[in-house]
């Protein structure tokens, strides 16, 4: 059982084993961002696959949320050291969106790219098999824009800053390729299970 209200350092040993190292365990639901949230319209949303510069499919706010919906249940973990547990997301996996696309991944590689001017690098293997997903709700409601709404990339086994709030589109790189935290010092892959926070850890 997870104990309700619990604050200090001390926890529970299942509470121990659910938290990668270095992590704390946080109730509430911090905001991080690089700057103000974007202004994004539903009426005028699009999400673009792209391989390198070449469009693959745009997909309207309609057409997304008639594609199959997953339900994601369980913890995530920012950089800065809090984690969260049990959260509730729903959206289309990556799976359902290369079907629906009719393609199989190009490259190894990918940005999520972000109306912010935010991205962030992912291998593809990381994406597959109902990894990640184009989250579209959270805990049953549409995404706050605070956390990201309408739309949000989703990668809960890499540290949070790899889901990329406010999701534009997903373009495929032939390389790995650094976004906008791994430029300025991050790692390039984030497993916080192995703490991977900076480059060279
Ligand atoms: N577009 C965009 N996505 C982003 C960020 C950002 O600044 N812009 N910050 C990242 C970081 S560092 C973290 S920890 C998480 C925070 O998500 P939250 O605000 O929903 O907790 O979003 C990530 N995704
Ligand atoms: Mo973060």
């Amino acid at each position: 059982m997870v104990t309700r209200g619990f604050t200090g350092r001390r926890q529970p040993p299942e509470t121990g084993a659910r938290l990668p190292p270095g992590q704390y365990l946080t109730q509430d639901f911090p905001i991080l961002q690089i700057g103000p949230n974007p202004s994004v319209d539903l009426a005028t949303w699009q999400f673009t696959l792209r391989d390198g510069s070449r469009p693959i499919k745009t997909w309207s706010w309609e057409a997304m949320q008639a594609l199959p919906q997953t339900t994601w249940h369980g913890d995530i973990h920012c950089v800065t050291k809090w984690s969260k547990f049990d959260t509730t997301w729903e959206g289309v996996t990556f799976d359902d969106l290369l079907t629906d696309a009719g393609i199989e991944a190009p490259t190894e590689y990918l940005l999520a790219e972000s109306y912010d001017d935010y991205s962030t690098n992912i291998p593809v293997a990381d994406l597959t098999d109902g990894k990640a997903m184009i989250a579209l709700r959270y805990d049953g409601q549409p995404i706050h824009a605070d956390h990201g709404g309408p739309a949000r990339f989703f990668v809960p086994h890499l540290y949070f800053w790899k889901s990329a709030k406010w999701l534009k589109g997903l373009r495929f790189t032939k390389a790995d390729t650094a976004g906008y935290w791994e430029l300025r010092g991050y790692h390039m892959y984030g497993d916080p299970w192995r703490e991977q926070r900076y480059i060279g850890d």
